[in-house]
């Protein structure tokens, strides 16, 4: 065996393709027990894995020394998700090693490809708070900073979506069927939380009163850490996700006395908590399940940090807030402020101001929504069920606070206590997790400048007016490591070639692309590689949906999850007013247009399956409409997830950000986008209007109302019904999905938008943003005329979107919350 280079500053090996080939033979010999002429793709793509595993290791446990002897601050991310899609790729291009790779086992005969196709999505989350968690742990890393990612081992992650007959049907999602290539199993730090049960309230001798949770219920949790590779042989971290088993103790005690069968159904109810990721995006699932979750995952990571603590400093907690920041990904992990009160006062027998001094310097909080359905809120006597001691807990902090805070400022003012309050009185009394995680944070944080604005302005004013300090905003951010560097390898190329290859981790550097704006020969190069990478896309929708697609026409794309407020069926009416035009003037002139979709609905929101129902069955007819002459196509690409969007992104012409001002908190698929040179046609809302900032205003295509307009109107009344009388095309599009035009012999199949727009109020401006909506698309075809023109304003859009790094957005938590110092990691 060939010696091995080692990296100065990690101690990761820097090996060459010899020698990576050389460990991949030998993986599928001792680690796979297979031979090279009979390995399947599946055995080399985790022999391969084995072979990166070990230059991934060296990095993770020279880390792993590092902080521990240098006994750093770190902080610690908890959220519920983490829409980490596949390792493989990510992994060799942030060791260095992807080329190498590649022509190690090309000279084995195998297509890197082909590899990376017999991995199965990481999908532990939902959408865009999920995957902004797998960007920000990918920055952290990267920037040498000690963190790690704490959330479930979920068993099924985000359901897997096909269609039939244009519906959307569910399957669960098995990743990890056969195991998974990239998880550690760590026995030696299993944890153990109680649920339900009731609180006793005991004196001891000397007359001191105490509270004793007597748990109904044991749940051990085990956890798989996944190592998070920093780009460039940086910092290897940790994301360690908890899986939950029956505890051994409590069904011992079951078993002893004769329940076997119940000890049985014990172990599946306790292991039914990590079975299966929630798949709603913005609605609060409000089941008791998913408060175990919560509690579950939170539990287990608090007692995990603690236990790491006193390792260094015994029972000694004046240091806890100084080495632990904890930042709640939502209000979903928020439980974790009454569990570490309760562990401080209750276990460790710390006086009430005390600890909570420490949980007011340990915890913040990003919200990431202003949508009331997604603001969550518990019924307390659920609470009372599942967390006793906690509910006791919550109540202690809301008197406290209405008391010595709320009381202070406004004297005796009843509106504002039950306005402030944790506990939303009524029937059915609430806690309202928002609250909780502002009273309890010492930083909240919304995810774009007019988000933060709003949160502070409509959400909570009355928290700002006591709190001016505690409120920022930290803009989101998408890591170009996998959102430009490994998904657009040609543009990546060209990259390099014109401003040098440190843009992946000083995306500013990306600004210095603008001198070749107006440079013909740059500007073929960058269309040339959109055309390649756009021929690459209509071949897997082929493969996919059996639709041919013109690489020449408009890619036109809108990728994200399904919800009224994000407007897919202001795009449909769009769709349907071209299609209507062409029918009318069989010689319309408009540059051809492919409208591509990647959604999932959760499974329970009716509305938004209707609307996948309604956009396959016009696709469906305009895709076989000959009279179209290939002007229009409509695909819906079934199982829209991190894979299939790291072949879309590149190949979007125009980019659809088309929520109703005020209702995306930020966007991060925007970001993506504009960075691999889309167009964004945009409302001024979340990002938007900062992605407009950057990219000024003849390189972006906004329309719409403002949020101010919005506030303007609802204000005043608004009556979608004028606009479907004032606007002919309007009213003929909506009457048009009323008939059976699209479903032939069924009419009225497709009448749920129409009822939602005009009887159910038109909640989200749909009618009101139309006609505009319609104006931007004519000038983002008109644009496209001028080939020249359009790869400026592109290339303008990537030179552009060098503040959208999620490492700017780190450096912003940095700065503004987390107060962390870098860690070179050094090798031993
Ligand atoms: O809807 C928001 C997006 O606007 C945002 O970009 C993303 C990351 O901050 O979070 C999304 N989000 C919000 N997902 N779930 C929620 C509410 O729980």
């Amino acid at each position: 065996m060939k010696k091995q280079t080692v990296s100065a500053s990690t101690g990761m090996s820097q090996i060459n393709t010899e020698q990576l080939k050389e460990q991949i033979i030998r993986h599928l010999h001792s680690t796979l027990g297979t031979d090279v002429n009979k390995a399947s793709p599946q055995a080399w793509w985790r022999a391969t894995c084995a072979a990166v595993n070990e230059q991934v290791y060296d990095g993770l446990r020279n880390t792993q020394r590092t902080h521990y002897e240098q006994n750093t601050r770190a902080l610690h991310y908890f959220s519920l998700e983490y829409l980490m899609g596949r390792l493989f790729s990510n992994n060799l291009h942030n060791l260095g090693l992807y080329e190498q790779a590649k022509q190690a086992l090309a000279e084995l005969g195998l297509n890197i490809a082909d590899l990376e196709d017999q991995e199965e999505d990481m999908a532990l989350g939902n959408g865009g708070l999920g995957r902004l968690a797998a960007c920000f742990i990918d920055s952290l890393a990267t920037l040498n900073y000690p963190a790690i990612g704490y959330g479930i081992h979920y068993e099924h992650g985000l359901f897997q979506q096909s269609f039939q007959d244009g519906r959307q049907i569910e399957r669960p999602d098995s990743w990890r069927e056969y195991g998974n290539p990239w998880e550690i199993c760590r026995p030696e730090s299993v944890q153990e939380i109680s649920v339900y049960g009731y609180v006793e309230t005991v004196y001891d001798l000397q007359g001191k009163m105490k509270k004793v949770w007597h748990p109904g219920r044991i749940i051990k949790g085990v956890p798989w850490d996944i190592p998070i590779v920093g780009y460039n042989g940086s910092s290897v971290n940790v994301l360690r996700l908890w899986e939950s088993r029956a505890s051994d103790f409590f069904n011992w005690d079951v078993f002893n006395s004769g329940g076997y069968i119940d000890a049985a159904r014990e172990n599946i109810e306790a292991e039914t908590i990590s079975k299966v990721l929630y798949p709603n995006d913005e609605t609060d699932a409000g089941k008791e399940l998913r408060l175990i979750q919560q509690y579950f995952f939170v539990s287990c990571s608090l007692k995990d940090i603690i236990r790491r603590y006193k390792r260094a400093h015994g029972d000694d907690w004046s240091d806890f807030a100084k080495q632990v920041v904890i930042q709640l990904n939502d209000t979903h992990p928020a439980v974790s402020i009454p569990e570490l009160m309760r562990i401080l006062v209750d276990r460790a027998e710390m006086q009430w101001d005390q600890a909570w001094n420490i949980c007011q310097h340990v915890f913040a909080y990003t919200n990431h929504t202003l949508l009331p359905e997604a603001l969550e809120k518990w019924p307390v006597r659920l609470f009372e069920k599942v967390l006793p001691r906690h509910l006791e807990i919550i109540y202690e902090i809301n008197r406290r606070f209405l008391i010595e805070q709320v009381d202070v400022l406004w004297p005796g003012d009843n509106d504002k206590k039950r306005k402030l309050s944790i506990i939303e009185e009524g029937h059915d009394p609430m806690v309202r997790m928002g609250h909780l995680s502002v009273v309890g944070s010492f930083k909240v944080n919304g995810v774009a400048e007019i988000h933060s604005q709003l949160v502070k302005s409509d959400l909570f004013p009355e928290m700002v007016a006591l709190w001016p300090d505690k409120f920022t905003n930290v803009t989101n951010g998408v890591t170009p490591r996998r959102w430009l560097k490994a998904c657009n390898p040609k543009l990546a190329k060209l990259l390099d070639s014109k401003i040098g290859d440190n843009w992946p981790t000083d995306l500013k550097q990306l600004s210095k692309f603008a001198a070749f704006a107006d440079d013909p020969a740059v500007q073929q190069s960058f269309m040339a590689i959109k055309q390649q990478n756009k021929a690459e896309l209509a071949t897997v929708v082929k493969k996919l949906t059996q639709i041919d697609i013109d690489p020449h026409a408009i890619f036109d794309i809108q990728i994200k999850r399904l919800h009224e407020y994000k407007r897919q069926h202001l795009n449909l009416l769009h769709i349907l007013a071209l299609y209507r035009r062409i029918l009318q003037d069989p010689d319309y002139d408009m540059v051809p247009r492919v409208f591509l979709f990647g959604a999932k609905a959760a499974p329970g929101y009716k509305l938004a399956k209707e609307i996948i129902y309604a956009i396959n069955k016009v696709a469906e007819k305009i895709n076989h409409d000959k009279r179209v002459k290939n002007r229009l196509k409509v695909v819906f690409m079934p199982n829209y997830r991190v894979t299939l969007a790291e072949k879309m992104i590149p190949a979007a012409d125009v980019s659809e950000q088309i929520s109703t001002a005020g209702k995306e908190a930020s966007g991060t698929g925007n970001m993506k986008l504009a960075l691999n040179g889309a167009i964004t046609v945009g409302t001024l809302d979340g990002a938007n209007i900062e992605i407009a900032e950057e990219v000024g205003s003849d390189n972006i295509a906004i329309f719409g109302l403002t949020v101010d307009e919005v506030k303007a109107l609802h204000a005043k009344g608004y009556n979608s019904a004028d606009y479907y009388y004032a606007n002919p095309e309007i009213k003929a599009i909506l009457d048009w999905l009323e008939t059976d035009y699209f479903t032939p012999g069924k009419p009225g199949e497709l009448s749920a938008i129409k009822r939602s727009l005009l009887e159910g109020g038109d909640p989200y401006l749909v009618l009101a943003d139309f006609e505009s909506y319609v104006k931007a698309h004519e000038k983002v075809d008109s644009w496209y005329r001028d080939q020249a023109g359009w790869a400026k304003k592109a290339m303008l859009n990537t030179a552009s979107v060098g503040k959208f790094t999620s490492d700017r957005s780190i450096e912003d938590y940095v700065s503004r919350v987390w107060q962390l110092k870098k860690c070179n990691i050094t090798a031993q």
